[in-house]
């Protein structure tokens, strides 16, 4: 038997940037380093020091790994050698050349592969860097979506329109995600790296970004700065000195740019849709299908109960307001499997980077499929019942009477309205609130048991509560007593 030879060999550099990040659709990012996605393969050539390549006499081995402490236990150090053909289930490497002193390479890394900066070194004597991301073009990836104009506007778009305004009348706004301008993604990954999940334990956060569960929920925490060295503060009262109105921004990019240039100090100021935005830019330059979407009507349940309490007096004027609606809310969607969930779940999942109530002791939330929103499924991870009061809490009203007395009045059906996002490929407004809900008094409404109220409807009335609500929000239509 043949000794396997050890050769020395060189890098061609550099490696293609232009034909393998065009081929990985990253070359809007640019083409001066090598970005590409995972379980799809990439070219690069050597130049062999000494003699040629023999197949399946010469060795060629390679180790590729991410983050401070890589090791193939965490699956951020994988070794691999020359196999006779590509394989894209898993790290692999193949000769695409004939025998000679040049060897083309095709390499491709496992499609379960954590994202981020890599170093792809060969023997001892060359070493190439490159950026992996989620592919949603690959079956394998748990990011995979089968539509080619959904991938153009959930991806590649740079251009959104963001819904706001009231649910009478929607208002689109545009906004640059802007997520393939210069020097975007580096800051995208910086802002994985300066997540407390990373700083606390590198080695295990690294491992964690196989997993765009994690990195979204991840990213949910960090776009805004409470907790951590997160993007954006909030500011949702009049007075934006020294900072930027949440109004006047027009994009992304330059949010992004502040962060970076000012040493992870938070951007002030954001709004939902500003916090929402942000990370639609991060989950499309990381390779996460991802959408803004607005909620008209949007309640804000802070005790988890499904419910909003309004404490009114007798002429109606609210007289404590720690739960309220919102005339309008925006979060994301992201597009991705779910294998931690039991079967169906897969597909459109919604977080909420604006900082409301605490997860898991952290301003995160989600993501949780919407699917299980429209279902009930209020114990999936993550956050169900905030998001499910988000669109369908109803409302109690108490109105504490002068005799001491406490009378209830509970609405139903105000809350979640025009649930909405943009088209695909159009600027138009795709209305998808029967994603998140049955249509109201259909028999198949579901109703966790934890909603123990609000499911007769008992009368109609014209009664209007004034004030507690902006004015052009008000329309009661169904009211109900909750006597279950
Ligand atoms: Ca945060
Ligand atoms: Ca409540």
């Amino acid at each position: 038997m043949e000794q396997i030879q050890k050769q020395k060999f060189y890098l061609n550099p550099p490696p293609s940037c232009l034909f393998n990040n065009t081929d990985h659709r990253t070359d809007l990012n640019g083409v001066d380093q090598l970005i590409v996605r995972r379980g799809q393969p990439f070219s690069i050539s050597l130049y062999l020091r000494s003699g040629s390549y023999q197949p399946g006499i010469s060795s060629l081995d390679f180790i590729a790994e991410t983050g401070p402490q890589p090791s193939e236990q965490y699956g951020t150090r994988a070794r691999f050698g020359v196999s006779p053909n590509i394989d894209t289930s898993t790290w692999s490497a193949a000769v695409t050349s004939p025998p000679g002193n040049t060897v083309a390479l095709s390499i491709c890394s496992s499609p379960k592969a954590p994202i981020g900066r890599y170093t792809l070194t060969l023997g001892q004597s060359g070493k190439i860097e490159f950026i992996l991301l989620f592919n949603p073009w690959c079956p394998a990836d748990e990011v995979y979506m089968d539509n080619e104009q959904n991938l153009a506007e959930y991806v590649l778009s740079q251009d959104g329109i963001i819904f706001r305004g009231s649910s009478k009348h929607p208002i689109p706004t545009p906004w640059n995600f802007g997520q393939f301008e210069s020097g975007i993604l580096d800051i995208c990954l910086r802002i994985l790296d300066m997540n407390p999940k990373c700083l606390r334990n590198p080695g295990k956060d690294h491992s964690g970004r196989r997993n765009p569960i994690y990195v979204t929920r991840v990213l949910s925490a960090m776009v805004n700065c409470n907790d951590d060295k997160g993007v954006l503060l909030g500011k949702w009262s009049d007075g934006y000195e020294g900072g930027v109105s949440p109004l006047f921004w027009r994009g992304s990019v330059e949010i992004l740019r502040n962060w970076d240039t000012q040493a992870c100090q938070p951007v002030r100021y954001g709004q939902c849709w500003v916090f929402a935005a942000v990370a639609c830019s991060v989950s499309r330059a990381l390779g996460i299908p991802c959408r803004v979407i607005t909620n008209f009507l949007s309640a804000h349940d802070t005790n988890s109960n499904l419910v909003i309490e309004r404490y009114v007096n007798e002429k109606g004027d609210s007289i404590q307001s720690r739960e309220m609606i919102w005339n309008y809310h925006c979060w994301v969607e992201s597009w991705m499997t779910r294998p931690d969930l039991k079967p169906g779940f897969d597909g459109w999942q919604a977080s909420d980077p604006t900082p409301q109530e605490k997860s898991e002791g952290v301003y995160c939330c989600g993501p949780i499929p919407v699917k299980a929103i429209k279902e009930g499924e209020l114990t999936f991870k993550y956050d169900a019942p905030f998001v499910f009061a988000e669109v369908n809490a109803d409302i109690v009203t108490l109105m504490k009477k002068k005799d001491g007395s406490t009378s209830e009045v509970t609405t139903t059906g105000l809350v979640g309205q025009k649930i909405s996002t943009k088209s695909v490929g159009s600027d138009t407004r795709e209305d998808i609130t029967h994603l998140y809900k049955y249509p109201e008094g259909t028999e198949s409404v579901k109703h966790p048991s934890a909603v123990n109220c609000c499911i007769k409807k008992l009368c109609f009335s014209a009664l209007h509560l004034p004030t507690f609500l902006n004015s052009c929000i008000i329309s009661l239509c169904s009211i109900c007593s909750n006597t279950l």
